[in-house]
């Protein structure tokens, strides 16, 4: 009879010896059939781990649970759910932030931020706010694509909305070019605004807003070959993107939001060189956007989280489904999985 496999597998306590103290696994494929079949699993966190299992055996539940799973009673009591696997530092978590674009009053995203190539995903802004709420995300990225082109504020009506109905952080970007629009925003309850163009054109109001308004002052850079672009990308500087983000170490910003534009909207993989390079241009938190299309692409990320990386912003994968917002929390956020809490101890042999 044939088994159909799924894709994310756990391994149990009594296996983790054999995986080297890694939890959770990609399904690869199958090999030999019959009483003789095993299944070849990948660690999620280190491409090239690799064991062979017997089909048997992943079915005994005591050695494997299908789907990512949280594994209760691993930890010691009290300590963080995040062991590394030498123990001695904890892993950084990264924040899952889904996107909402607003153009028109509609829920949409771009293709490289071409105002050409708008893909509408809903055109109920608020009950996708209040689901990726009920999802688990922990912020909210709103982007006011009207106002990022025209640096007139045309979606209020919704933003104010969701920042009035969600109990979650909500952010915003788009349009916001003087420090009486900031300050009417974060007066009506968003946690941050996102300053775009206003870095390259006046760079003191950033640095003003941020010593008024400590911690809720996002600037974010969007760049093009390297290059910082501004008013709806539709036009490029000759600043480069990481002398920008040095340019801002010291005014107190809360992040930068990094944004790849030739990646923007197309599930095709982060920039990640070019997010290294911000991460190390200066000590201020990265946000990554740009290019999500899967988990593993989020896990990527992990690599860099230790350089300053701290959250990633998915637009697309959310709304095509390539991405489950609830399981890429799990895999990445504060209490997550996949860490390996076990020292390796070899790997299974066949
Ligand atoms: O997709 C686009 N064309 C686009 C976009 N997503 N243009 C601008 N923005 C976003 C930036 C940033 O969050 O990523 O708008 C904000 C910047 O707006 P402004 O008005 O400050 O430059």
């Amino acid at each position: 009879m044939p088994v159909r496999l799924g894709n994310a597998w756990t391994a149990q306590p009594p296996a983790l010896d054999a995986t080297g103290g890694y939890r959770h696994f990609q399904l690869l494929g199958q090999r030999g059939r019959g009483g003789e079949r095993t299944v070849e699993l990948e660690a999620v966190l280190e491409k090239g781990f690799r064991v062979l299992v017997p089909l048997a055996e992943l079915r005994d539940r005591r050695l494997w649970l299908p789907g990512w799973q949280r594994l209760a009673g691993l930890e010691p009591e009290g300590a963080p759910a995040t062991g590394l696997q030498d123990g001695s530092s904890q892993a950084i978590p990264m924040q899952i932030i889904p996107a909402i674009d607003l153009l028109g009053g509609q829920c949409v995203r771009l293709h490289q931020g071409d105002y050409g190539q708008v893909t509408r995903f809903s055109d109920d802004p608020l009950a996708q706010a209040l689901d990726w709420q009920r999802q688990g995300a922990q912020r909210l990225h709103l982007v006011d694509l009207d106002g990022a082109k025209t640096g007139q504020p045309v979606n209020d009506a919704v933003v104010k909305a969701i920042t009035a109905a969600l109990t979650i952080p909500v952010q915003l970007g788009g349009g916001v070019r003087s420090l009486e629009r900031a300050e009417e925003l974060l007066a009506c309850g968003l946690d941050r605004v996102i300053l775009g163009t206003v870095a390259i054109e006046q760079p003191e109001l950033v640095r003003q807003l941020a010593s008024r308004h400590p911690g809720r002052i996002v600037v974010g850079i969007d760049a093009k070959d390297g290059l910082v672009a501004t008013r709806g990308w539709i036009e490029t500087s000759t600043v480069q993107a990481t002398e920008l983000a040095k340019s801002f170490e010291d005014a107190g910003v809360a992040a930068i939001i990094s944004t790849d534009i030739a990646t923007d909207g197309t599930l095709a993989g982060p920039n990640l060189a070019a997010l290294r390079a911000m991460a190390e241009a200066s000590r201020i938190p990265v946000i990554a956007s740009g290019g999500i299309g899967s988990l593993e692409d989020i896990l990527s990320l992990l690599s860099i989280a230790p350089l300053g990386v701290e959250g990633v912003i998915v637009g697309r994968a959310l709304y095509d489904g390539a991405v489950d917002l609830a399981e890429a929390i799990a895999a990445v956020g504060p209490e997550r999985l996949q860490d390996a809490v076990i020292p390796p101890s070899g790997s299974i042999t066949v």
